[in-house]
Formats: C-alpha cells, structure tokens, sequence
C-alpha cells in the first residue's frame, strides 16, 4: 500500500469508528428510552407489530383472492403460510397487563369477556390454517373462499373488540 493509500485508509477506519461510535450512541438511547416503559406499554407495541406483519402477510394473499393482484402461486402459498403461524402467536398477544396500558384501540371485554374473545382468536387460527392449505392446493377458487372467511374473521373481532 501506497503511503497516500494507507492515509486514505485509514481515513476510511476512523470514519466507520466514528459511525460505529454514534450508532453506539444512539442504540444507547433507544435502550434507555425503553426502559422508561411499562412492561404493559411493551406488551401493547408487541401486539401492534404482530398484527402489522399479520396484515402485511395477509394482505396480497387477499388481495389475489379479490383479484385486485395479479395471482401468484408460490406468493400466496408463502403468505398464507405465514399468516397462519403469526395468526397462532394471537393467542399470547393480549396479556393482562396490557388491559389498559399505552396507546391502543384494544377494549376492555377483551379481558372481561375471555371466552369469547378467545373463540375469535381459535376461529382465526382455523381459518388461516385453512387458508394454508389452500393456498399450498394451488387452486385460486378455494384461496378466494379460505381468504374471505379469514377477512371475515379480523372484521368479526376488530367490530367486537376493538374501538373505532
Ligand atoms: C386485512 C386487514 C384487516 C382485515 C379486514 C378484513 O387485510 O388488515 O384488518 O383484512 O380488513 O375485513
């Protein structure tokens, strides 16, 4: 190496020192601003995330089955899959210590009226399930009844259980 190439090298070192440092920095004060939260308030942004990646997965597969996507095969089949193991990570979504806690639209007879709060979450589960399997079958018609019948079942529980 050149004496101007080792300068300009390590020019290149003290500049990803120097960013390292600050992203060092910075992680640093994401941390402390997360221990300022409850861990009710933690609960609540752990929900919010899942149910985003579940309609982030959900989302083309439905909007194949409504024909508002052009139809993939190999896409939906991934997604469903996806939807259907996030939909069974539901079930631990909604713990009691986050009745109430942060910035939510959850109501509160999710916890008052667990039983029934707890049929929509299985429904879920078994429509996505269902969803699975008919998205890995291939056939667009049965992925269209399977995707409606999982759009019902958020639109079932969002009506009940979540606020306007
Ligand atoms: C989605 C999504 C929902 C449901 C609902 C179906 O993709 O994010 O909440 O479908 O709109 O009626």
């Amino acid at each position: 190496m050149s004496k101007q190439g080792f300068r300009k090298g390590s020019g290149v070192l003290v500049s990803i020192a120097l960013a390292a440092g600050v992203a060092a920095v910075v992680a640093g004060r994401a941390y402390a601003q997360d221990q300022h939260e409850t861990p009710g308030e933690r609960a609540v942004e752990y929900r919010q995330s899942l149910m985003t990646v579940l309609a982030g997965n959900f989302g083309p597969v439905f909007a194949m089955a409504s024909g508002r996507m052009p139809f993939n095969a190999a896409m939906a089949s991934k997604d469903a899959e996806r939807t259907a193991f996030i939909a069974s990570m539901a079930v631990d979504a909604f713990p009691a210590i986050s009745n109430g806690a942060g910035k939510t639209k959850a109501k509160p007879n999710i916890w008052t009226d667990q039983a029934s709060f707890q049929k929509h979450v299985q429904e879920l589960i078994d429509r996505t399930n269902a969803l699975e399997t008919a998205a890995k079958s291939g056939d667009l018609a049965s992925i269209k009844t399977a995707a409606n019948a999982v759009g019902q079942s958020c639109k079932g529980c969002h009506d009940d259980f979540r606020a306007k």
